[in-house]
């Protein structure tokens, strides 16, 4: 078995029954043979970003543990995403669910479709306010996440609820 590495994943829906989404999206992570969950950030209520004309987001953050390469560990996401629904079509557009590598350890990635940490983290809210909820003291671009957060416009983000969720172990 190939060293554990923690990782960090970011979780997005404004499509349909979004909190439902995310948990299921969450029960998929713990339920992989090579994904342990750690932690898992309280659900905000995010206004939509980039494309401004669509519904308000659903967007959480969660800790995992898992021996998966990167590229495998993406794979894993999609392949969650398309379980969930998610159709992609408009870019930037609504989706039922979205899974992004926020962290892997360490590590920096840039392949095709594979960057690592997710560029522009540090500039968007309905990131780093989850994100600081399971790793405040992480250094990101030369500054914390609870840093990052300090300094950016969290206006328009509400705490939608805690998940709820608590750790499964499933049998190595
Ligand atoms: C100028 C142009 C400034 C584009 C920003 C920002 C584009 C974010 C794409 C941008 C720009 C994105 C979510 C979202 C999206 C989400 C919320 C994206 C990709 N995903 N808004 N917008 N939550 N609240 O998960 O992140 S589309
Ligand atoms: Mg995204
Ligand atoms: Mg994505």
């Amino acid at each position: 078995m190939a060293e554990k590495v923690v990782a960090a994943l970011g979780l997005g829906s404004n499509m349909g029954d979004r909190k439902n989404q995310i948990c299921m999206a969450l029960d998929s992570l713990a339920m992989h043979p090579h994904i342990s969950v750690s932690a898992v950030s309280a659900l905000y209520e995010t206004p939509p970003w980039g494309k401004a004309d669509q519904p308000a987001f659903l967007n959480a953050a969660v800790l995992i543990e898992t021996d998966l390469a990167p590229r495998t560990l993406l794979e894993a996401a999609l392949g969650i995403e398309r379980s969930l629904g998610r159709v992609r079509g408009e870019l930037w557009g609504p989706r039922t669910i979205d899974l992004d590598i926020l962290l892997y350890g360490a590590a920096e990635v840039d392949e095709p479709g594979l960057t690592i940490p997710h560029p522009r983290i540090h500039e968007r809210a309905f990131v780093i306010r989850p994100l600081a909820d399971i790793l405040p003291g992480t250094e990101i671009a030369g500054q914390t996440v609870a840093a990052w957060l300090a300094v950016l416009d969290v206006s328009g983000i509400e705490t939608a609820a805690a998940v709820g969720w608590y750790p499964v172990n499933h049998p190595d």
